[in-house]
């Protein structure tokens, strides 16, 4: 595949808008997936493929493993794809060594689901100098200069985060607890990522608005269950009042969950304290069924298909959105979970 000069990309790429894209069924992976190589070289039988190197987060969430599933299902040989994809163990570290290696290979695009926000410039720099186009997929980069990437497409984190404050301000109202003085704790994602940093903001807008709620703390669980439950723990020993817990993903809920009913006490709408959690992943709808999670905001991590989009765009051509946003619902125990969950694809 020949290489494309980045200028040219950059030209194409010159509308800046802000779009939304549907988070419907064409996003479903296809049926039969063919699995990516995984941080393998570039083989020589490439041919007229288009090669990807996808320098990825980790495994740390459900949401993860749905969104590696569909850049392996959508970036196949079948469909035109040689996919070089990269775990990084949560480390930015081992993401700016992988994006190193895929411009060592030459590839023809690098996308890059950023751990955390800064500190990308010089290997984007170096990306441009070898002529590869870079795409940002899932959280953002804050970067000086917006031309080191071509586009940027997931969810809008600090919108997530305002759905939620005002999903608790109407619940706690429904409950005739409006004017109740409210002792609220977060579990936060990974300091510094952008679903962290959106999130803690878009409630905090939220937070603003009433007097009678208090933060009393707020404590990073990496977005997996094990720390969520280990800060939860924490939180119960220190404050013997806690009426709700936010969690910004629904991984943290579950470990935040079990420290609950380990510490003798009740959550869900019938409980002690109210959980929610953020990406309202499969096993959410199953812990809201069993009366222990209030609400999940969603997040969309099917993103494989959008970048395949964006990538048939700039081989035909054509210009791509810069910044793509996914629309986005919540879900909570008022509503029909039982018939809608056979419907999520993750
Ligand atoms: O919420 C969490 C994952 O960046 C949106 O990362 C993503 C977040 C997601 O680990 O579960």
């Amino acid at each position: 595949m020949k290489k494309r000069v980045l200028s040219i990309i950059a030209m194409l790429a010159m509308t800046v808008s802000m779009a939304a894209c549907s988070s419907g069924g064409s996003d479903t992976p296809a049926p039969t997936p063919t699995e990516g190589e995984e941080g393998g070289e570039v083989s020589s039988d490439a041919g007229d493929l288009i090669t990807v190197g996808y320098a990825q987060v980790g495994a740390e969430s459900d949401w993860r493993t749905a969104n590696t599933e569909s850049f392996k299902s959508t970036f196949t040989e079948d469909k035109g794809y040689k996919l070089i994809f990269d775990d990084a163990q949560q480390k930015q570290e081992n993401q700016i060594k992988a994006i190193r290696s895929f411009i060592q290979q030459d590839v023809d695009y690098i996308v890059v689901a950023p751990v955390v926000e800064t500190g990308w410039e010089t290997v984007l720099e170096e990306a441009k100098e070898a002529g590869i186009p870079v795409i940002l997929s899932d959280r953002m980069m804050q970067l000086s200069d917006d031309e080191l990437y071509v586009a940027w497409v997931g969810g809008n984190f600090v919108k997530e985060g305002e759905t939620c404050g005002e999903w608790l301000a109407d619940y706690l109202e429904a409950q005739g607890r409006g004017s109740e003085d409210i002792n609220i704790v977060t579990i936060q994602g990974t300091i510094g990522a952008s679903a962290q940093v959106g999130r803690t903001e878009g409630f905090g807008n939220i937070l603003a608005q009433h007097d009678n709620w208090k933060m009393l703390d707020m404590q990073s669980g990496e977005f997996t269950q094990a720390k969520g439950q280990e800060v939860m723990e924490s939180f119960l020993k220190s404050y013997d009042d806690i009426d709700v817990v936010i969690c910004e993903n629904d991984n943290e809920a579950f470990g935040a969950i079990d420290a609950i009913k380990a510490a003798g006490k009740t959550c869900g709408p019938d409980g002690d304290i109210i959980v929610v959690g953020f990406d309202s992943v499969k096993a959410a709808f199953e812990s809201m069924i069993a009366g222990d999670l209030n609400a999940t905001f969603e997040c969309n991590p099917l993103h494989g298909p959008r970048v395949d989009e964006i990538i048939k765009k700039l081989e035909a051509g054509e210009s791509v959105e810069k910044i793509q946003y996914v629309d986005e619902a919540y879900f909570d125990t008022s509503m029909d979970l039982e018939t809608i969950l056979p419907e999520r694809a993750y």
